[in-house]
């Protein structure tokens, strides 16, 4: 096995297209023979993670488990996609010292009233009528990353343009 090992950190509002863009770059790395892993909340909040809710505290928690989790895999030679909403930026950045120089921050930018348009499984109406509490964009902050790697904003886009988006800029550890 011969690839550079790097992880993609995307960050986002919740209905922001974060799971479906890493889901298709996942998918896409895979075509360029490259051997990756997703991190989510189905494989880590439903795991590892399965203690920690969403107060400040316990996302704090969930974001440093995820980076140091990402390290040992790339350590292990993997390509890792990250897929959670991490709201604060000291944890991005504690997420950058844990997991190094080889690591691609993108803000996912989608904004939230098309995020709560979207409202896929209904937390943004729940959160409005106060049945969520901290829910993120709503009641609890999401705080914007001022210098991200790439940014995609995936209102109207199709999926494959923004994974060219995002390929682009990976052009330093995939030879093509
Ligand atoms: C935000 C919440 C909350 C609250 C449950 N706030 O759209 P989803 O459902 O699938 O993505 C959201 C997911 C966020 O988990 P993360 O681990 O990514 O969050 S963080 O990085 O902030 O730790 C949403 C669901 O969990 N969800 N309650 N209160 N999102």
């Amino acid at each position: 096995l011969s690839q550079k090992a790097f992880t993609v950190w995307m960050t986002g509002l919740s209905g922001s297209g974060k799971s479906t863009l890493a889901n298709a770059l996942e998918k896409r790395l895979f075509t360029l023979g490259k051997h990756t892993m997703l991190l989510d909340g189905d494989n880590i909040r439903m795991g590892l993670n399965k203690n920690l809710g969403f107060n400040e505290g316990d996302r704090v928690e969930n974001i440093r488990r995820i980076a140091e989790v990402a390290k040992l895999m790339n350590d292990a030679g993997l390509i890792v996609i990250t897929s959670f909403i991490s709201p604060y930026s000291q944890d991005r950045q504690s997420a950058k010292e844990i997991i190094g120089d080889d690591f691609v921050e993108v803000y996912v930018s989608t904004p939230l009233d098309e995020c709560e348009r979207r409202d896929v499984k209904g937390l943004y109406k729940e959160a409005r009528k106060g049945n969520i509490r901290s829910f993120t964009g709503i009641s609890s902050p999401y705080e914007i990353p001022e210098t991200p790697d790439v940014e995609i904003d995936t209102s109207g886009k199709k999926i494959e343009d923004c994974v060219n988006t995002i390929i682009d800029k990976l052009k330093k550890y995939i030879e093509e």
